[in-house]
């Protein structure tokens, strides 16, 4: 005869698939910069983090198994507020995540794209993700229902940014936030390489998905809106002067040009309790 219910201990439950609203979220949150936090404030609130700023969800099995990468060089201020925030909404978001902070050594050009694709692979290596969100470390999310996870096509996540009064600026814009799956990455062989300083590499990343022929998911442009951390231009950012002929030869380049082709070496791997930080050469143009 099968045990009666009162009979059955927590651990006896069977975990059953996390919903698809998860029942936690809040909605709108309140975004503010103008007191900054310290490490160890996000540290003590976020003590259920597993080292590396990895979570589980301990009453139900994650639907996605998601890797936050994030493009990085001396940003730490900005980064102080990426976790403060996001860790608390990734938990209610009810997600298999974690953190990978793609740290660019040296001072030569910055290459946003490639830091991605290696924060691809490294995370890769550690565990089996399906799904990939890559986030600028100074854009918040302002309201928890915008889920950083994959879709049924590529999603534009950051659709609604305060810079822009809350506006896209252009319909094929694909900055700041976006996620992918791990089979609609391999699809556009990731991202290109080749982009040294700012501009152009996320217009790349668009035309490798509609010359695939996927589309662009989005939340809706209330769900959708974040803040932008202000500051001024970073040393070697400056606009790259080759990305306007880099953009309109996607279709010829991505094929060579992507996961299949990168290169670049380890110099240190971190273990905090809210991130992993890789710091490594991608070389120079
Ligand atoms: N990033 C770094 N360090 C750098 C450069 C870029 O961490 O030195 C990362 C970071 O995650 C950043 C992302 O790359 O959010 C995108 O770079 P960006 O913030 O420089 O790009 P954005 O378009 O700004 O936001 C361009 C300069 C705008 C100057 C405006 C002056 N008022
Ligand atoms: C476009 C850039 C994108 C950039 C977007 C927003 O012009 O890389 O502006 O830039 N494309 C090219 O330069 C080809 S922003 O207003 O955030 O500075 O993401």
């Amino acid at each position: 005869t099968p045990p009666s219910v009162s009979n059955v201990t927590e651990t006896e439950k069977k975990l059953v698939t996390c919903p698809d609203n998860p029942p936690r979220l809040v909605g709108p949150l309140r975004i503010e910069f103008s007191d900054p936090v310290t490490l160890d404030l996000v540290r003590s609130e976020n003590q259920v983090l597993q080292p590396g700023g990895r979570f589980k969800p301990k009453d139900c099995i994650a639907q996605q198994k998601v890797a936050m990468i994030i493009p990085f060089r001396n940003r730490d201020e900005h980064l102080k507020f990426w976790l403060y925030y996001l860790h608390p909404i990734l938990q209610r978001q009810q997600l298999d995540y974690g953190v990978y902070i793609i740290n660019q050594d040296g001072d030569a050009a910055f290459n946003r794209a490639k830091l991605l694709n290696i924060g691809y692979k490294e995370a890769m290596k550690e565990y089996d993700y399906d799904c990939f969100v890559f986030s600028d470390v100074d854009l918040i999310p302002m309201d928890d229902r915008n889920i950083y996870k994959c879709f049924n096509q590529p999603r534009h996540l950051s659709v609604s940014m305060d810079k822009f009064s809350f506006r896209l600026p252009y319909t094929q814009y694909f900055g700041g936030v976006s996620s992918l799956s791990k089979d609609q990455y391999l699809k556009i062989n990731g991202f290109p390489n080749n982009y040294w300083g700012w501009g152009g590499e996320d217009d790349d990343i668009f035309n490798r998905i509609s010359s695939k022929g996927m589309s662009i998911s989005r939340p809706d442009g209330m769900i959708g809106r974040c803040r932008m951390i202000r500051h001024e231009r970073d040393k070697q950012n400056d606009p790259n002067p080759q990305r306007f002929d880099r953009i309109a030869h996607t279709r010829d380049t991505m094929a060579k040009d992507g996961i299949n082709s990168l290169t670049y070496e380890v110099v240190k791997v971190e273990k905090d309790q809210l991130f992993t930080k890789i710091t490594v050469d991608v070389g120079k143009l």
